[in-house]
Parts: C-alpha cells; structure tokens; sequence
C-alpha cells in the first residue's frame, strides 16, 4: 500500500476488507455509519435525564489533538508515568514475554509508548487495531522509520469486538497492549466484556500488558483533568463544537464550562459540561431546553486500586503475573496471560 509510505521496507498489510483508502465505498459506509451512531448517541443523550453523551465521541480530528495536547500538560501525569515504568522496566517486560510474539495494540500507537513496547518485546509482527483509519496510517508510517524490518499488519475496525487477525501473522504467540487507562473510561461491565473480547482475539496463553491508573487523592486527579492552561477544557468543549458542525447544532457553547469532579463513590472522575445559563437550542432540527447549573455528563474515567485491577482482569479470564508502578506509585502497569479458566473450586 504505497499511502502507507513508499520509502518503507516493511511488509504492510491492511486486514482484507477493512482498507478504506484500498475501499472508497466502504469508506463512505464507515463515515454514514459514523454519523447515524453519532446524531442517534447526541439526540439520545440530550433527551436522556441525565443528560449524558459518551465519551468516544471526543475523538474528531480536532478533539484527538487535543488529547495528544492533554498528554503533554504538566497536571496530566498518567502518560509520562506509564513511559516512565515502560523505561525502567523494558527488560523485565522483555524476559516476561520472551521474543518473537505478534504485539496486537488496541487503539493506534501514535504515542512514543509503542516504540518502547517494541523494542522490549522484539515482537514478529505488530498488529494496531484502531476505528479511525487516519490514526493508523499516521501511526504506522511514524513506526515504520523507526522499525523498518518489522512487519506491520493495521486493522480498522473496532476492538470492543472480537476481531480476527490476519492470517499472515501466523500462529505464534500473540500480546495485546492496551495502555493509557484507556479501561477506565468503561464501567465495570463494559470493562470486563472488552477485556473478554481480547482475551478471545488473542487466544489462549497470549499475554495483555495493560496500564490502569490507580486511586489517589483528588487533589493530584482533579487537576489533571481541569489544568491550568484549559486544554481539558477545550476538549470538553469540543464535543459541542462537533455537534454544531457535524449535526446542524446551534448550541451557544460559550454558556457551557467545563466542570470534572471526583465522584467517590464510583471511584471515578467525572467530566461535565454545565450550563451558565437557561439555554435553549436545537440539533439537527430537534429543540432541546437546558437550565442553569444543569450539566451534560460527558466522560468517566474509573480509577482502580491494585487488587481492585487484578480482580477486573480475572473477571475476564487474564491472570496477572506482574506488576510495575512509577517511583510515586500513581500508575499500574500490568502484565497478564490468557489461562484458560478453571471450573470454580
Ligand atoms: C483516554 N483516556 C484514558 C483519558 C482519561 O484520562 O480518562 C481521556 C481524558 N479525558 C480528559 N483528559 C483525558
């Protein structure tokens, strides 16, 4: 696929069927399918009390370089924690998984956590699995420079499923990567059924590095999620630029404010936009009415205790077999294989 970069000795390969660039029809199917799921979520969630749109809906183009923006910023210390204990800990995740495994990444690695997954685990083949088709292509052809000799096989498409890899991978062993707490956005039982789902993608005795953020006192999580310089603000604000854009909206987004709050509870961080004042406006032609100090729930984003994460993965069938934390213990990185799962004692 010379769009993936002419100047590239890898062996490239798109899962058959799911190369948009190779497939301008069903490109276009993905973005109409993308578009009713979008319109049918918004106009749900407005009607919905509470108001509440799920988060994956953040990630436009606009939205996902805000988060890369997030990432950068010096409140939102879960990224370079998770790249902190991925350098310090490369030859224990190295001698742990042994050589030669196809690294399977759910979502694409545009971040510089792949290339040090890769060069710890000197995997056979690399396999990112993402929905959006640019991130891929941009993530592989920015991987590619740097491992130029590793064959590289990106799927489009959604891993909340289970996914069949591409047979040119062959049969050895396989280790997903899921890393940046990317779980926590999930409730419980969604987190299980994905976690399921790859535990079943993989197959048995595959291993999952996974990173899980942990529980820790609001006042390091709060301002992670509401910083100084208003990026996660920005993002939060983004969705109702989307709507207005993508869905006909006439949203005055300048009376919203971003709000993220600590639900203890849940253990969890909420993200809300809330209205500054009675608001009304109309999306795609449907009228809706907001009050003041009334908010649309727009992300979760779960924390978990060490035991707490090692109990979710076995919910799923994966037993840890290590773990790694940074030098102030905010993040967990977790390393887990795909036993099968014993009859209850
Ligand atoms: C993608 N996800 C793990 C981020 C998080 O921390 O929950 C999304 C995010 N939302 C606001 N800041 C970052």
């Amino acid at each position: 696929m010379a769009a993936l970069g002419d100047a590239r000795r890898n062996q490239v390969t798109a899962a058959r069927g799911d190369s948009p660039r190779a497939d301008p029809t069903r490109r276009a199917d993905i973005a109409r399918e993308t578009d009713a799921a979008f319109r049918a979520d918004v106009l749900a969630g407005l009607t919905a009390r509470p108001r509440a749109i799920p988060a994956r809906w953040f990630y436009d183009r606009r939205g996902s370089e805000l988060f890369e923006d997030i990432t950068r910023l010096p409140e939102y210390y879960l990224t370079r924690a998770e790249r902190s204990i991925l350098s310090a800990h490369a030859a224990d995740i190295g001698k742990l998984t042994g050589p030669g495994r196809v690294v399977v990444e759910f979502g694409s690695g545009s971040s510089a956590k792949t290339p040090l997954v890769l060069s710890a685990v000197a995997p056979s083949a690399y396999v990112p699995i993402d929905i959006s088709g640019d991130f891929l292509r941009d993530s592989v052809d920015a991987l590619s420079q740097q491992f130029p000799t590793l064959p590289m096989h990106p799927i489009e498409g959604n891993f909340m499923h289970r996914l069949v890899l591409p047979p040119t991978i062959g049969t050895g062993p396989r280790m997903g990567f899921f890393p940046g707490s990317t779980i926590g956005n999930m409730n419980a039982p969604a987190a299980v059924s994905l976690l399921r789902a790859m535990w079943e993608t993989l197959g048995e005795g595959s291993k999952l590095l996974i990173g899980i953020d942990r529980i820790k006192s609001p006042d390091v999580l709060l301002p992670a999620y509401d910083d100084a310089q208003g990026v996660t603000a920005e993002f939060n604000l983004n969705l109702l630029h989307r709507i207005n854009r993508e869905l006909r909206g006439t949203i005055p987004t300048s009376a919203f404010r971003h709000v993220a709050r600590w639900n203890d509870t849940e253990a969890r961080i909420e993200m809300h936009l809330e209205a500054t004042r009675d608001l009304s406006f109309s999306v795609d032609g449907h009228p809706f009415a907001i009050s003041k100090g009334k908010t649309i729930h727009t992300e979760n984003s779960y924390k978990y205790g060490p035991r707490d994460a090692r109990l979710l993965l076995r919910s799923a069938g994966w037993t840890p077999v290590a773990e790694w934390t940074d030098r102030e213990e905010l993040f967990g990185l977790i390393l887990a294989e795909a036993r099968a799962v014993p009859a209850a004692p």
